[in-house]
């Protein structure tokens, strides 16, 4: 597929996602989705990428679905719009490899929704991040009413929501809505240094963790440490567990095959 608002890069074990639409900062479009659901169906079963980054530009990471896009539609049209929309995000939040949003600028509504997908949110010191609908008179349409909630708690999130107001980067990694900010001009860096250790731990242990957290976030405690326990037994059949603990004993650093 060729793309108009995305720049896909592949590079030593990356999957580098540019949203690329600067004159409409990054605004998510169907079409920007429809890219966006390539990349991520290629990201995933490409075996050489082990980390996927997702990176806006200085501006923007993406100032939200697009409004004009959603202006003139009906119920029907915001069901096809938000349709489409899960179930890019949706897949995602599921990459059984890690994700990374490296965000700058801008990050409203569905662009920072995109961004509660990922694994990690790394910020610039410049990042305004919040969910305006309310001033549109509607909801956070892609999972910001659930996601926000149970990553920064509801009083945090109803603030959000309910008021409509972006919050400045110091307040939203005090909030862990980011992991960390770093300064602008250090973004990217920042952001692939922290995909480079990933990229030495095992992808396979890697993929179980992700599965393990997000598959336990959806059921109660016990059961959630029912499916932690199966999850953790199965990782005794992998070679990376036996290359991790040899490499303990053995004083070296391990080699992991994602097998
Ligand atoms: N949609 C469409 N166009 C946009 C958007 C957007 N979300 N944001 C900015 N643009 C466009 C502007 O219209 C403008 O285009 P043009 O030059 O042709 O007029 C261009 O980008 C530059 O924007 P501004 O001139 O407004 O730039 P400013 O620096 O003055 O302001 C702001 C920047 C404050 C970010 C401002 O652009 C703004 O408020 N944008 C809208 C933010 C917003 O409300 N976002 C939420 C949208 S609703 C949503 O995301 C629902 C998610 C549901 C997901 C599921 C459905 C798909």
């Amino acid at each position: 597929m060729a793309y108009r608002y995305i720049i896909y890069e592949k590079m030593q074990g990356l999957g580098k996602v540019r949203i690329n639409r600067p004159e409409k900062l990054n605004a998510l479009n169907p079409d920007v989705y429809e890219e966006l659901e390539s990349v991520f169906i290629d990201c995933e079963k490409e075996p050489e990428i082990k980390v996927i980054l997702i990176i806006g530009d200085e501006k923007a990471f993406a100032a939200g679905a697009d409004i004009d896009a959603m202006s003139k539609g009906d119920v029907i049209l915001a069901y096809q719009l938000t349709n489409q929309s899960q179930r890019v995000q949706e897949r995602l939040a599921d990459m059984p490899k890690p994700t990374i949003a490296a965000i700058s600028g801008y990050a409203l509504g569905g662009g920072l929704e995109l961004a509660l997908c990922c694994d990690f949110r790394i910020g610039a010191d410049n990042v305004l991040l919040g969910v305006p609908e309310i001033n549109l008179g509607i909801i956070p349409g892609g999972g910001g009413t659930q996601r926000l909630p149970r990553l920064i708690g509801l009083s945090r999130a109803a603030e959000l929501i309910f008021l409509g107001e972006p919050i400045k980067a110091e307040q939203a990694e005090k909030w862990g809505l980011l992991n960390r900010v770093v300064p602008l001009n250090e973004l990217e860096l920042e952001s692939k240094k922290l995909a480079q250790k990933l990229m030495k731990k095992s992808p396979v242990a890697l993929r179980a963790a992700k599965n393990a957290m997000h598959t336990g976030l959806n059921v109660g405690l016990k059961e959630g440490l029912k499916i932690e326990q199966d999850i953790f037994c199965m990782l005794f059949g992998t070679s990376d567990q036996k290359e991790g603990m040899a490499a303990f004993l053995e004083k070296r650093k391990p080699t992991f095959t994602g097998r």
